[in-house]
């Protein structure tokens, strides 16, 4: 592939950002689009409250609606509509934050090396400040002073946060005393779990993720080699049926209490991918929520037992297939991002090290402000988004000659497609179908462009991860990458930058296939002008 593009002296490559020649369509909104990217900046409150009152949403009749409101119940979709993890919707412009405050664990996964964080909620390899409590809510003072968006606080290790309680319900009560509206989350494994679950209620914890990997203990005995329960340390299969069991109740007495539960599964091919149909099903029949299937990341510099005995994750296309074959059973999360038991941020993005402790001072109180402002500002997006998402919906259903097209986005949050090619370190990925436009996950990639230069190297591992990727929108891209990408076979075109997400796609379908759809399309318009 990299033979039809550059010579080796040509391998560094200036990021010459051209504007292709496609025309550049521009969504209703356009006009008077308040930018959610200015506002992430490190902004004053009174910049934000400016920046609300100089523009606003042109569908104000329909702010406050959203995609996922019309299927849920009233309670549901209040417990979700701004939890990054629970809403995919939500992951566009609200963000969590992590803190690593429970280092104890109860299981072994084989995936797992203790020297890093839990990899069942965090991606392997890295390790976080561990904190105490008392540090812990600093920390998340801080962070909800700095970091509008923020509106999760989540435990999720390093360990296992039902079984390192103590620290666990310290932070959570600490913390709930300071900033309430913070929604409190936490990842477990389940096996403490049901001894906690009153308490979880009490608390008013409304999402809690516990990783199931299986329900066929024989299955269990290739992922957990053993567990420590009652004092006493289970192996084989005792081991897994164990565990097995107290997953169950957990997730039922979560059920019973209308906690909304995530499962989490890790996709270990050859050992439970196609097993994890049947864990779909029952996890469903007990009532689970969301189902989150993660890609096995295996390492041998991560000092796993999988990572030294060679045991692969799955490709991307093989997820997407696993996720496809279980489009029918428990709703499925498609956009987890693996990330850190310290993180920080809109999901995908890691400010983590912008507040490790060395960076929050010891007197810190919390300033509400930046995150009011900002939610104001959200709920007018997010209405006007939600009206473009349901004008492309009928759009596409007209679409009859497109079976399937895969468009990979770079974008910066907020809904929109507003990021460089060379900037991304990920590209969100979005299915077209007669059906509708629907999110189907992401693909990491090692970043382009740095300083205004591109190896070829790093294009070919782009280019790499965006298998199955028909076309890429992005708000610029130079000819160097739009060339290689097209000797792939990807086409790619900055023309719809800074359009919403779904309408930039909408329109570049139209103008690819010359659709010609009904009288009044203000996409189609906008893409054949
Ligand atoms: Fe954290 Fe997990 Fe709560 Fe989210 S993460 S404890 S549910 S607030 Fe989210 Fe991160 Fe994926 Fe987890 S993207 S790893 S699913
Ligand atoms: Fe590691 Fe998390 Fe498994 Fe414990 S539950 S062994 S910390 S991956």
């Amino acid at each position: 592939m990299s033979g039809n593009r550059h010579s080796v002296a040509q391998n560094l490559r200036i990021c010459a950002e051209s504007v292709n020649g496609m025309p550049v369509a521009k969504s209703p909104a356009m006009g008077n689009l308040i930018s959610l990217e200015s506002l992430k900046a490190p902004v004053s409150a009174e910049e934000m409250k400016m920046k609300l009152d100089s523009g606003g949403c042109s569908t104000s009749g329909s702010c406050g609606s959203s995609e996922g409101k019309d299927q849920l119940s009233d309670e549901v979709w209040e417990k979700v509509k701004n939890h990054p993890c629970y809403s995919e919707e939500a992951h566009h412009y609200f963000a969590r934050m992590h803190v690593a405050v429970a280092p104890a664990c109860n299981i072994q996964c084989h995936y797992c090396n203790r020297k890093y964080d839990c990899s069942n909620e965090s991606r392997p390899g890295v390790v976080s400040e561990k904190l105490t409590p008392e540090q812990a809510v600093k920390k998340v003072m801080a962070v909800a002073s700095e970091v509008p968006q923020m509106s999760v606080l989540g435990i999720a290790g390093p360990g296992d946060s039902c079984y390192d309680w103590r620290k666990t319900k310290a932070t959570f009560d600490l913390v709930a005393a300071q900033i309430p509206d913070i929604k409190l989350c936490l990842s477990t494994n389940g096996l403490a779990l049901p001894e906690h679950v009153d308490e979880i209620k009490d608390m008013n914890i409304d999402h809690v993720t516990m990783t199931i990997n299986m329900v066929d203990p024989q299955v269990g005995t290739l992922i957990y080699p053993w567990i420590f329960y009652k004092n006493k340390r289970w192996t084989g299969l005792d081991a897994s049926k164990i565990l097995h069991e107290r997953q169950m109740l957990g997730l039922e007495m979560l059920a019973e209490r209308k906690i909304l539960v995530k499962v989490n599964s890790v996709m270990i091919p050859g050992v439970n991918d196609e097993h994890l149909v049947e864990v779909n099903k029952v996890v469903k029949q007990k009532g689970a929520f969301l189902h989150n299937i993660m890609p096995l990341i295996s390492d041998a510099a991560h000092g796993t037992h999988y990572g030294l005995t060679g045991q692969r994750g799955p490709r991307a296309m093989e997820l997407k297939a696993l996720q496809d074959k279980l489009s029918e059973g428990t709703k499925l999360m498609r956009h987890c991002r693996q990330c850190r038991a310290d993180a920080v941020g809109l999901l995908g993005e890691d400010r983590g090290q912008e507040f490790t402790m060395n960076h929050v001072p010891d007197d810190i109180s919390y300033n509400p402000e930046k995150r009011d402002a900002y939610q104001e500002v959200v709920a007018r997006e997010r209405g006007e988004h939600v009206a473009t998402k349901q004008a492309v919906e009928q759009q596409i259903s007209g679409f009859g000659a497109i079976e399937s097209v895969l468009v990979a986005v770079a974008t910066k949050g907020g809904g929109r497609i507003n990021q460089h090619f060379g900037h991304a370190k990920e590209f969100q990925v979005y299915e077209a179908t007669p059906k509708g436009i629907q999110f189907i996950g992401h693909r990491k990639v090692e970043q382009y462009c740095e300083g205004g230069f591109g190896e070829d190297a790093t294009l070919d591992g782009v280019i790499a991860a965006l298998e199955g990727v028909d076309v890429v929108l992005c708000s610029k891209i130079g000819d160097c990458p739009k060339d290689s990408l097209k000797a792939a076979g990807i086409r790619a075109t900055d023309a719809f930058a800074h359009d919403w997400i779904e309408a930039g796609i909408a329109a570049w379908l139209a103008a690819e296939f010359g659709h010609v759809s009904p009288a009044g399309s203000e996409i189609v318009a906008q893409a054949s002008a």
